[in-house]
């Protein structure tokens, strides 16, 4: 009995610091903020495999979607609705986001494709 109690309280402990140790990588967070000035950070640096968030708090829709406009093909991933699959499919509304992961290394510009002349870099190591 007192061994199965050690072995549940040595178990919880074990996985509280994998909960700690994991939390800065799983929530790190790869954010890239949308306003009427345009994306923020303006380059993010990821590794491959990493997604990021693109968070619109402007009023207007944002469209991310890989550059360059207007063929969007710069991120060679086949998909999406206009292009690269690299491609929010729409307006993402205000408060709203979206996820893209990125597989692919290199040095990825994109744009707002309801606004082209907003853009941003996103370095996929
Ligand atoms: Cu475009």
């Amino acid at each position: 009995m007192r061994t199965a109690i050690v072995t549940i309280v040595l178990l919880a402990v074990m996985m509280a610091i994998g909960c700690v140790q994991q939390g800065p990588t799983a929530q790190q967070g790869n954010t890239v903020e949308i306003t009427s000035s345009g994306f923020s950070p303006q380059v993010l640096k990821i590794k491959a495999g990493e997604s990021v968030t693109f968070v619109n708090k402007d009023t207007m829709q944002h469209w991310p979607a890989s550059g360059k406009h207007p063929t969007h093909q710069d991120y060679p991933e086949e998909g999406g609705c206009i292009g690269s699959k690299f491609d929010s499919c729409g307006g993402v509304k205000t408060n709203e986001s979206f996820s893209f992961t990125f597989t692919k290394k290199g040095t990825w510009e994109y744009h707002d494709h309801l606004n082209s002349g907003l853009s941003g870099t996103i370095i996929v190591e």
